[in-house]
């Protein structure tokens, strides 16, 4: 956020995840409000994936359900977010996006514990039960 405020030349691409846009979702009403030339990825996995990986099926990574996309129309914008399923969807909204600077949500459902072979060894050697 702060990178598109002193930098309006140019466009900066904001990947989060849901668990931490959930700590800071007031960051989307910023951006609309100052105008940021940011587009915003939203990584929705359903929860603390990385926390999962280090410790699997503990409540406390479980959080709950947000629709992102909706919550750019809510804070002040007067375009919709976008929600993509697959690379194609992924694909439309980049081409969207690139339209014009205004902020854009996209927000990317991903399925839940596909964090992949890394994560899965970073959360294991982080572990220490
Ligand atoms: C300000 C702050 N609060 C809390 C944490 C603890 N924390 C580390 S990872 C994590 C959850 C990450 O979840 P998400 O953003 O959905 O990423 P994922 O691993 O699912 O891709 C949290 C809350 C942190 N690192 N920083
Ligand atoms: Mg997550």
């Amino acid at each position: 956020m702060g990178a598109a405020l002193a930098n309006p030349d140019k466009t900066v691409l904001l990947l989060i995840g849901d668990g931490s846009l959930q700590e800071v979702p007031q960051v989307i009403s910023s951006a609309i409000r100052h105008q940021a030339n940011l587009k915003m990825l939203v990584l929705n996995n359903n929860g603390y994936e990385i926390e999962r990986a280090i410790l699997d099926n503990y409540p406390y990574n479980d959080i709950a359900s947000w629709n992102f996309s909706l919550m750019q129309r809510a804070m002040g914008s007067s375009r919709d977010g976008i929600r993509v399923t697959n690379y194609g969807e992924l694909g439309e909204a980049f081409i969207e996006m690139r339209k014009d600077r205004a902020f854009q949500l996209i927000e990317v459902m991903l399925p839940q514990g596909d964090g992949g072979k890394v994560m899965k060894e970073v959360g294991e050697s982080l572990r220490f039960d």
